[in-house]
C-alpha cells in the first residue's frame, strides 16, 4: 500500500511522505470567474493540477479605480492592485508568504510544483497531467523545443493583444445575445479574426479534422458578427 511499509519482526508503520513545497497551504485571491478570464485562467489551473486551494472571491465592481486596487492590493499582498494572484503560505523568502501575482506565472508555478512532487514520490496529488504545463517534457535535448515554442508564443500572444476584443466585449459567460450596439469595430473584427487563425493553427498541429471544423466554425461566427 502507498505510504506504507513493513520493518521486520514489527507492525506495518507509516512511511513518512515527502516533503515537498505543495505541502504548505495555497491561497488564490481571484475576482468572479464569470467575467475574469484572467482569473479563470489561474483558478483552472490549480483545478486541474488537483493540489488542495483555498478560493478568495473579490467583488471587482469599480475596476480600474485607485479604491479598487488598493483593496485587491491589501487582500493579495500583490503590488499590482489585480487579481488573480496566488499566496503560498512559507514558500517565499525566509519562510514568508509568496505571493504570485499573474495568471500566467500562477500556471507555471502550479506546473512545477506538480513537478516537484512527481520528482519526489508525493503521491498527494491525483493528476499527473499538469505537469509540465509546456509540450514535450521539462528536459531540453532530445524534447519538444517546437511545440514548446509555439505554445509560449500563442500564450504570449494571448496575453499581450486583443486590446480591442478585450475593451469590446469583454468576457461575460452568463450573457446571450449580440452585445456590441453598432457592432464590433475594424479593429475588434480583425482581432476576433486573428484569434480564429490561432485556433485553427494550432488544432491544425494536433488534430487535422478538428481544425476543419473550427476554422467553418470560425467563418460563421465572423460572418455573425460582422
Ligand atoms: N495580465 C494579468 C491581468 C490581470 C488583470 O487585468 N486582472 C483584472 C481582472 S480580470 C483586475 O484585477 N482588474 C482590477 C482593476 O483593474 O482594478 C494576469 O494575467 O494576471
Amino acid at each position: 500500500m502507498a505510504g506504507e511499509k513493513k520493518r521486520r519482526g514489527s507492525a506495518t508503520i507509516a512511511n513518512p511522505r515527502p516533503i515537498t513545497m505543495a505541502s504548505q497551504p495555497l491561497k488564490l485571491i481571484i475576482g468572479d470567474k464569470s467575467y475574469s478570464s484572467w482569473s479563470l485562467r489561474a483558478w483552472l489551473a490549480l483545478k486541474r493540477s488537483g493540489l488542495a486551494f483555498e478560493e478568495i472571491n473579490i467583488e471587482l465592481a469599480g475596476a480600474g479605480s485607485d479604491e479598487m486596487r488598493e483593496k485587491i492590493r491589501t487582500a493579495t499582498g500583490a503590488g499590482s492592485g489585480k487579481v488573480p494572484a496566488l499566496q503560498h503560505a512559507g514558500a517565499g523568502l525566509g519562510g514568508a508568504t509568496l505571493v504570485v501575482w499573474d495568471s500566467l506565472a500562477i500556471c507555471e508555478y502550479v506546473a512545477e510544483l506538480c513537478t516537484e512532487m512527481i520528482v519526489a514520490g508525493d503521491d498527494r496529488r491525483p493528476d499527473e497531467l499538469s505537469s509540465p504545463l509546456w509540450p514535450g517534457g521539462t528536459a531540453v535535448r532530445g524534447s519538444d523545443l517546437r511545440g514548446r515554442a509555439v505554445a509560449r508564443s500563442v500564450a504570449a500572444e494571448m496575453h499581450s493583444s486583443f486590446a480591442a476584443l478585450r475593451n469590446e466585449m469583454p468576457m461575460n459567460v452568463r450573457k446571450r445575445g449580440a452585445s456590441v450596439a453598432g457592432g464590433p469595430s475594424a479593429a475588434c473584427v480583425k482581432d476576433i479574426a486573428r484569434v480564429a487563425e490561432l485556433w485553427a493553427e494550432c488544432r491544425a498541429a494536433v488534430d487535422p479534422c478538428s481544425c476543419c471544423s473550427l476554422i467553418s466554425l470560425s467563418k460563421s461566427l465572423l460572418l455573425i458578427i460582422q
